[in-house]
């Protein structure tokens, strides 16, 4: 019994969410990096155009389930990305949230890094959807990746 546990826990989780997809190379996605950590890609519903879901590359659930040495990665990146879109697109400022089990339609920890516009029209926590034109969300994606790259020592 023991042994059986010990040996579970080395097998790491298979998962078919779209992150693990992603991660494996089985979804498209347009992603503006990735190492051995951590995956950004844009939302493809985004709140506004250049909004980018943060994960961890291992299949962690919600944030009551992320490992402690990923945890300074995951806020660091997200300061990265939020640099990042003021760079690439102008943003003033960003919203950076992210659902635990209620509200979390993908049950791979995200957290959303959403580019804000003074007088964008955001409000409260109603999140309104936009979608991308042909060609436009590998553009968004290029550029932001281009911006993260420029901060690279
Ligand atoms: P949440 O509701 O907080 O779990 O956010 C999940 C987000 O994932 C949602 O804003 C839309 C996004 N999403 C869902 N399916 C896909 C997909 O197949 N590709 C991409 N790029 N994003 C997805």
């Amino acid at each position: 019994m023991a042994v059986a546990a010990t040996l579970a826990a080395t097998i790491p989780k298979v998962s078919d969410d779209i992150v693990c997809k992603i991660v494996r190379g089985d979804l498209d996605a347009a992603v503006v990096t990735r190492d051995e950590q951590l995956v950004a890609f844009l939302d493809n519903r985004p709140v506004f155009k250049g909004h980018v879901l943060i994960s961890p590359v291992r299949h962690v659930h919600t944030l009551l389930d992320l490992p402690e040495e990923l945890m300074q990665p995951l806020l660091t990146l997200a300061q990265r990305v939020a640099s990042a879109l003021g760079d690439a697109l102008g943003a003033d400022g960003t919203f950076v949230a992210m659902n635990n089990v209620v509200s979390q339609s993908v049950p791979h920890l995200h957290l959303h890094v959403v580019p804000r516009a003074k007088r964008d029209g955001l409000r409260g926590f109603f999140w309104p959807r936009t979608s991308y034109a042909e060609g436009e969300m590998a553009d968004y994606a290029a550029r932001i990746s281009q911006a993260l790259q420029r901060q690279l020592p």
